[in-house]
């Protein structure tokens, strides 16, 4: 199954079988005060910075998150889309929990975006699936509903196959519905791991849809999360992660390593090339 992204002018195509494609995580003021203050500031430098810096890292996607207390992101995730596409070619993902915000996006926003997210609570796939459809994205589908998140691979997936299913009937392309399995701190349930890539094997197996999940969730609150962070990566690329939403500056050459012992890189052309562009 293939999902298709667009910039402004570059394509992007996420294949279920492979090779994985970048979606970058940094443009997210988590962790980034700095992000936070010069876009309060009217100031677009510093996201533009970290645009580049993900680009020229193997980002094929972007991230865009600058949700925080006291902003309206409605007005600032239209304006910060407009900037970043004056600028760069790749698709966006719009990550935003306000679906006002995304529809003020798409609106702004040339190419076809992703949404990040939809989940299976009706007021979620109510707001969202209209506006997907209207504007041509493509959605992120979480698997979280009203009843909270389960522990239950199979349960995750019914979520994952409720939202397909909605999808659909509001006119969306099944293809155009990437599944994200919930990726939980493994400091907190030393099993969240394994829930996440039993239900992303069952997606991928039973489904048969692309699978994204923000790849560094699990190592909150342990030392050294590259480690593990590359650890859970790889096991989830083999069970059908086809587009993580992670740090290109610390996941390209194991993603690149990845794909090439899946058989996914002739020649190891993308793995060499990885490499000599880092020497
Ligand atoms: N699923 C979906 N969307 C998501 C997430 C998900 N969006 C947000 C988040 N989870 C993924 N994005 C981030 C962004 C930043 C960080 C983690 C996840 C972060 N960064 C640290 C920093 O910048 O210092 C560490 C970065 C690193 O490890 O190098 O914490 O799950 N659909």
């Amino acid at each position: 199954m293939k999902t298709i992204l667009k910039g402004r002018y570059k394509e992007v195509i996420i294949d279920t079988s492979g090779p994985v494609i970048i979606i970058g995580e940094s443009i997210n003021p988590t962790r980034r005060k700095k992000l936070v203050s010069t876009l309060l500031e009217g100031n677009f430098e510093y996201v533009l910075e970290l645009a580049e810096c993900q680009i020229k890292a193997g980002a094929d996607v972007l991230d865009v998150n600058v949700g925080f207390p006291g902003v309206d992101d409605v007005k600032l995730l239209a304006e910060t889309v407009k900037r970043l596409q004056d600028k760069f070619e790749v698709p966006l993902c719009l990550d935003s929990p306000n679906p006002k915000a995304i529809e003020a996006a798409l609106k702004a926003a040339e190419g076809k975006c992703l949404i990040n997210s939809v989940n299976g609570e009706e007021a979620s796939m109510k707001a969202l699936l209209p506006v997907a459809k209207e504007y041509g994205a493509a959605i992120i589908g979480l698997c979280m509903d009203e009843e909270g998140i389960t522990n239950d691979p199979v349960k995750r997936v019914a979520v994952a196959e409720k939202i397909i299913e909605r999808a659909i009937k509001a006119g969306i392309k099944a293809e155009d519905v990437i599944i994200d399995p919930l990726a939980m701190a493994v400091s907190a349930d030393q099993k969240a791991c394994m829930v996440t890539l039993e239900t992303m094997r069952l997606v991928h197996q039973k489904l048969g849809h692309n699978i994204t999940q923000g790849a560094s969730n699990i190592s909150f609150g342990l030392p050294d999360r590259e480690t593990l962070n590359a650890s859970y990566m790889a096991l989830s690329i083999y069970n059908g992660l086809t587009c993580p939403i992670a740090n290109p500056e610390k996941i390209t050459a194991m993603v690149r390593a990845t794909d090439l012992v899946l058989g996914r890189d002739d020649y190891a052309v993308r793995f060499v090339e990885y490499f000599q562009s880092r020497q």
